[in-house]
């Protein structure tokens, strides 16, 4: 069906992106047709001179017009209202169990990191037919992850997280853009999909250099930034324990309660003073500046890690 637009239908997200652009495509194109058809077809009938009737047209007749098209109209675009908004709503939230994968996008490439720490740049290995959740943010300025054989195209912003997901559905490499101006080597700033069975992935994940994963690199930043001067058990500072924490509800001191994700725990260490735990001093300094992306990436894994733990115990 998409042989005229040459561009691979390579996700379960892409085929109903298309399903609902050729239905726009057939829709317009009717109207189109109907509205030039009836111009062309009055211009002849009604041209100067010709014999056509020019009387008004019976009373009746030309309210039941009216309704009818006004109604077959209104319910057309209530209909394609329903369907875009269900499509897109169902592409916001990753589903649970999804492949997590660590995106981070810079002046100008694209790094990534799988969950057991091997690393690439400027590619991506994935399996087929296993949904993929992509955790992405920027070092500098604001970048654009976009794979049009998905079609799925996300922003990459500096100092804040955002996420994607996709589910592919055909082996195969295919291309990765930045679709938002990010500087000289805009351009440049290109990457490849590798699509893979399930079990060729699984065998070139084991083959990768191992690398930290990322909760051990957490684990390791956590010590030599000194996090661990406040928070570990042992500290004789007055500061929250961390393991737990990542999930729950906290409860801030001026009577707010946030839920510790991904962006509160970037928050904390970017802007401790913003949401200050209650029953806590504003003592922790602000890591901005001193941190990257990475780094923020794999604290934050760590921290998740030991709310996993207390979990399994
Ligand atoms: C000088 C001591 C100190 C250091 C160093 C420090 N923190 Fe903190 N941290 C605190 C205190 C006190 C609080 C609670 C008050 C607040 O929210 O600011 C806190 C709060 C937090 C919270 C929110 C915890 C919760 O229960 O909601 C996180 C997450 C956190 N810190 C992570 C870090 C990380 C990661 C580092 C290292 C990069 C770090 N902290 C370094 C003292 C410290
Ligand atoms: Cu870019």
């Amino acid at each position: 069906m998409n042989a005229s637009f040459s561009l691979p239908e390579a996700s379960t997200h892409a085929v109903t992106v298309d399903h609902i652009f050729y239905l726009l495509l057939v829709l317009s194109g009717a109207t189109v047709v109907l509205v030039f058809g009836l111009i062309l077809l009055f211009a002849v009938r009604y041209r100067r001179g010709s014999a056509a009737k020019r009387g008004p047209m019976p009373e009746l007749l030309s309210h039941e017009f009216e309704i009818g098209w006004t109604l077959a109209t209104l319910l057309t675009f209530a209909f394609l209202f329903w369907w875009v908004s269900s499509a897109d709503l169902s592409s916001l939230a990753a589903p649970v169990g999804a492949l997590e994968i660590h995106v981070v996008a810079k002046q100008w490439m694209w790094k990534t990191q799988h969950s057991n720490g091997a690393r690439e740049i400027n590619a991506l290995h994935v399996p087929l037919n296993k949904p993929v959740h992509l955790l992405m943010s920027s070092q500098d300025v604001i970048h654009s992850f976009f794979v049009p054989a998905f079609r799925v195209k996300k922003d990459v912003l500096p100092g804040r997280d955002t996420d994607i997901w996709f589910q592919a559905t055909k082996t195969g490499v295919f291309p990765l853009l930045c679709a938002e101006y990010c500087g000289t080597n805009h351009s440049m700033m290109r990457g490849k999909i590798i699509v893979m069975r399930q079990e060729d992935y699984a065998r070139w994940l084991t083959e990768q250099p191992e690398g930290d994963d990322l909760a051990h690199e957490g684990a390791k930043l956590f010590i030599a930034q000194g996090c661990s001067g406040c928070h570990a058990n042992s500290s004789s500072v007055h500061a929250p324990r961390l393991d737990g924490v990542y999930g729950r509800d906290v409860h801030l001191s001026d009577g707010r309660t946030i839920k510790a994700d991904d962006a509160y725990i970037r928050d904390s260490i970017l802007q401790p003073k913003r949401d200050i735990v209650a029953g806590y001093e504003p003592i922790m300094p602000s890591f901005k500046g001193l941190l990257d992306d990475g780094e923020i990436q794999s604290l934050t894994a760590y921290i998740r890690s030991l709310a996993q733990e207390k979990q399994n115990d």
